[in-house]
């Protein structure tokens, strides 16, 4: 009997900046264990980052910093397709065709939209508008089924779901309609200093946000200045709106030392915010050096990240060719004479 063919999994992040513990806990480390279950394709949404202002010398070293850092937190290049989004070039291609099928208005109305062009106001370009449509490109492109993404992009993925059924409606069953992975716990990790807001990588107040690549003296003095409440004692409900910030800090405990909340809270009973603060400092350091060792030192090996660069390409191409001259037919263009 012939194997059933692996469900398809496609995720990426955008290389804007340093990496949050937000990315990492309700992104990235979510896919690692995937790879063991379904074809898998993670992407530098490098084409994504462009929609708000960078500098192209620190684009460039953000992009390779990101597929570094996604290997060294355990995605396997013999598992998983690793790839730079811009090195595929039918993502913008099929972009373009989505384009005649989304609505001004459906992407009017997307919050991340809203948002980008109350802290962009002097960049509210035409790309952060379209944003949600080259994400729609870069799922469907690969026929995906599982879009593993944190709380904050979920509303893009229904959005591409609504792209997928409009297109195959109008020309026929085309796409795969995805289906977003939110992990339960990890899909909403909050800003230090405004814990009802996300923590981003874009958030221009350092304190605010726990990176990947801070070493273990910036951890410490992030976490001991975190915003929690007016009490002494950490007895909160999770997820309580009373308690944003000590509800945020225990779930990053938790997911970080993998204790349940409940647990957690239990530990710190009548303890002080000062030694909730530094055993939650304690497990992120642990965690993260590891992590920034290894990414260290495949930085170090160029030759490495390039072959990988190099194979993830080629096998995303591969599949994106035959979606995009699947829809180029579809659509009514002719097929280019070779
Ligand atoms: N705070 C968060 N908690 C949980 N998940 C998060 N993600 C982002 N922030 C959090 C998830 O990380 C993945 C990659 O995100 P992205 O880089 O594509 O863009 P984003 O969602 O806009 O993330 P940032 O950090 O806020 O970037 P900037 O500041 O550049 O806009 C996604 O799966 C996202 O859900």
């Amino acid at each position: 009997m012939a194997e059933e063919a692996k469900k398809r999994v496609f995720s990426g992040v955008q290389p804007t900046g340093k990496i949050t513990l937000g990315n990492y806990l309700g992104a990235i480390r979510n896919w690692t264990p995937l790879q063991e279950q379904y074809d898998c394709l993670f992407c530098v949404v490098d084409l994504h980052s462009l929609t708000v202002a960078q500098v192209p010398a620190e684009l460039r070293k953000n992009t390779l910093d990101l597929v570094a850092l996604y290997i060294a937190c355990g995605l396997d290049p013999n598992k998983s397709a690793l790839f730079i989004q811009s090195h595929v070039h039918e993502h913008a291609e099929l972009a373009w065709i989505l384009d005649t099928v989304a609505y001004v208005g459906e992407l009017n109305r997307m919050t991340q939209f809203k948002d980008k062009s109350r802290k962009h106001a002097d960049n509210i370009n035409m790309g952060l508008m379209n944003y949600p449509v080259l994400m729609a490109s870069d799922i469907l492109l690969y026929q995906t089924q599982y879009v593993p993404v944190g709380k904050d992009q979920v509303q893009h993925v229904e959005l591409t779901r609504d792209i997928a059924e409009r297109f195959n409606a109008r020309y026929s069953d085309t796409f795969v309609v995805p289906e977003c992975l939110v992990s339960k716990t990890g899909s909403s990790i909050k800003s230090l200093q405004e814990p009802t807001a996300k923590m981003s990588k874009s958030d221009p107040n350092d304190n605010a946000v726990l990176s990947l690549t801070d070493d273990a003296d910036a951890i410490r003095r992030k976490l001991r200045r975190a915003v929690t409440d007016s009490d002494t004692d950490v007895h909160c409900v999770h997820h309580s709106a009373n308690k944003p910030g000590v509800s945020n800090l225990l779930n990053i405990y938790s997911l970080m030392s993998g204790t349940t909340v409940a647990e957690a809270e239990r530990l710190f009973e009548g303890k002080g915010y000062g030694t909730f603060k530094d055993a939650v400092a304690d497990v992120v350091i642990s965690v993260l050096q590891p992590i920034q060792a290894e990414q260290k030192r495949l930085l170090a090996d160029k030759s490495y990240l390039e072959s990988v660069l190099k194979d993830g390409a080629e096998k995303a191409s591969c599949i994106a060719q035959k979606t995009l001259s699947k829809v180029y037919r579809k659509v009514g263009l002719i097929p280019k004479i070779r």
